[in-house]
């Protein structure tokens, strides 16, 4: 049985889908600490529950005597920076339990989630090698690099099968994201299609490593179901897939929506998108467990315009 903590954020919630329909969906139960609004939820298994919480976790585990689970509760950047304790605790805290739970042999295989994020201003910023100086300046980066070392920690002491992919930053249309500074490239097609434009919170020449939401669960869904013996970094391994600029993403949606315009007006995310890489070096995800990604940026446009032109108009 498979546990998703943090089913109805952006990941989640497209990861609840796909693992159920791999699975089958009463062998997937989903759990957050909010009932999520889409219908996945009134589908298959959900429990309400408290990642923090280490008896609330456990007794899940218990219940349906689960054995894979992917963490995917947290606080992201730009909302960190608001809350740092509050996301330093829920960060940490969620990612021990579960691993924990894991050394005491309660849980067999754990996907938790990194990010580029892990990455600081004294990085190198073109094609950021797997392996490379990490002085994270935002307290969800910092989270993510202490929550890398406790990963191949447990993994190299106790043996605790868990896997790890640093992120880039996700586009997908069907879960609104919450609270990250890349989100500007999620918010410019839903203000594209209804505004016809948009002032972007980033100023136009920021590069940023971007991956469509359908690339990062094929990647989610591969690296846990690889053999063990091909997961050669514990920590967590690089991913990539797209580098674009505001500009950029901009210049493709004018090529489906021609009136569409852009404006700059950056704030506080800049500082922390400026600390980060603009494109990244995957070559071992892509060596060690077959991974390469299928959409480009034409095409993730066109997806997004179609789905979100879609959903749109249904919520009118
Ligand atoms: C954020 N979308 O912006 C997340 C991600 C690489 C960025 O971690 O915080």
């Amino acid at each position: 049985k498979i546990l998703i903590i943090g089913a109805c954020g952006q990941i989640g919630s497209e990861l609840t889908a796909k693992l159920r329909e791999i699975y089958g969906l009463n062998n997937v139960i989903a759990s957050d600490i909010r009932k999520g609004e889409q219908k996945v939820f009134e589908t298959g298994p959900f429990e309400q529950i408290d990642a923090m919480d280490f008896n609330q976790v456990a007794s899940v585990i218990e219940k349906y005597q689960v054995t894979d689970v992917y963490l995917m509760a947290a606080l992201l950047s730009a909302t960190a920076e608001k809350n740092p304790a509050f996301a330093w605790d829920l960060n940490m805290n969620s990612l021990f339990h579960v691993l924990n739970l894991a050394k005491e042999g309660k849980i067999k295989k754990i996907f938790w989630p990194s990010s580029i994020a892990v990455f600081g201003p004294t990085t190198p910023r073109i094609d950021t090698p797997q392996f490379t100086v990490m002085e994270p300046s935002t307290v969800y980066g910092i989270s993510k690099q202490a929550g890398e070392r406790w990963c191949e920690y447990y993994f190299n002491k106790f043996g605790v099968d868990v896997r790890s992919i640093r992120y880039p930053g996700l586009i997908s249309w069907t879960t609104a994201p919450g609270g990250g500074t890349t989100d500007y490239a999620v918010d410019i097609y839903y203000k594209a299609i209804e505004d016809k434009k948009y002032t972007c919170f980033l100023s136009e020449n920021t590069a940023l490593p971007m991956m469509y939401m359908d690339d990062a669960i094929k990647a989610t869904v591969a690296i846990m179901q690889a053999p063990a013996e091909q997961i050669k970094i514990r920590s967590s391994y690089n991913l990539s897939a797209l580098s674009f600029t505001p500009a950029e993403i901009a210049t493709s949606i004018k090529t489906h929506i021609p009136e569409f315009t852009i404006a700059y007006d950056p704030d506080f995310r800049q500082a922390i998108a400026d600390s980060w890489p603009a494109s990244i070096d995957d070559s071992r995800a892509r060596e060690d467990w077959g991974w390469k990604n299928d959409f480009d940026m034409e095409k993730m446009t066109e997806t997004m315009l179609t789905n979100l032109t879609a959903k749109l108009q249904v919520n009118k």
